[in-house]
């Protein structure tokens, strides 16, 4: 029956969109302020206008279609319309928080994911989220001024061939029992959180630590060893040395 992706069935029948309606009177009990837009350029970009303009945190914007999504260092975040979820939010945290916004970000995720579709999502420092070794969702935390946007893109049902390699999935992919978009978000931005124990509770799920890993630095170099730990500022630390920025890879 469900041969219709070359026609566009597959995405109209699973593939419905947001209602912004529910999400944002579900939402604002919370504090938040959500604004579904059909396509933006970069939900980031957009929230950080706002932020530059002197918007208060609570701002959560999310897009059906993102058509320059972005991810660190100039890299690329690809999204069909409404496969997955694509949305930024403006926070306004202390100081001492900073260094481990991006990082609780990526925890939201996590457990949004495993209350929601029991699929079994693990961190890796700071924010991937994976699915075994796949990444099923990335975080994007820029700073503006004292604000940090906060984005996520995560794939929801995203099929094998609509991601951009072999080591990307979604959940769709990986079994997921509801494939919900507004239930999703919502849990999201229920589990986004700032307190010690979600710092314990990233320890729990962060695949990274007690692994021998990779940490590609800034610039060219590469240094290697034992994950040990996550510091008081959200930095990874392997054999002792702390690391705030990087992209690991896990070793076997
Ligand atoms: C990230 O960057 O993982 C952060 C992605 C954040 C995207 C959200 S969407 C809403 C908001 N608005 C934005 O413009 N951005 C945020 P990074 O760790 O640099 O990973 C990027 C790399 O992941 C790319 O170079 C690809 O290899 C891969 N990638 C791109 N799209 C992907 C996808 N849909 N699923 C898995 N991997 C992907």
């Amino acid at each position: 029956m469900n041969g219709g992706a070359a026609n566009g069935m597959y995405g109209d029948l699973d593939r419905p969109p947001l209602r912004p309606d529910a999400l944002s009177h579900a939402l604002e009990q919370d504090g938040w302020r959500v604004e579904v837009l059909a396509s933006a350029t970069s939900t980031n970009a957009v929230v950080a206008e706002r932020a530059r303009a002197g918007e208060s945190a609570g701002l959560c914007v999310v897009a059906e279609e993102q058509t320059a999504g972005r991810g660190r260092l100039d890299r690329t975040w690809v999204s069909p319309p409404r496969a997955g979820l694509t949305f930024s939010v403006l926070l306004r945290p202390v100081t001492e928080q900073l260094g481990w916004v991006p990082l609780l970000g990526g925890l939201a995720v996590v457990r949004a994911i495993r209350e929601q579709t029991g699929v079994d999502a693990v961190l890796k420092w700071p924010n991937d989220v994976l699915v075994g070794e796949r990444k099923a969702a990335g975080v994007l935390a820029e700073a503006v001024g004292g604000a940090v946007v906060l984005g996520v893109g995560l794939n929801v049902t995203n099929r094998a061939d609509e991601l951009p390699h072999a080591l990307a999935t979604s959940l769709a992919l990986e079994g997921a029992r509801t494939t919900d978009r507004d239930t999703i978000l919502r849990a999201v931005l229920r589990s986004l959180t700032f307190t010690d124990a979600d710092r314990s509770a990233y320890r729990e799920f962060c695949s990274t630590l007690g692994r021998k890993v990779e940490v590609h630095l800034p610039g060219l170099r590469v240094v290697s060893g034992h994950a040990d730990d996550v510091d008081a500022q959200g930095r990874l630390v392997v054999d002792g040395t702390p690391y705030s920025a990087g992209d690991v890879v896990h070793l076997r």
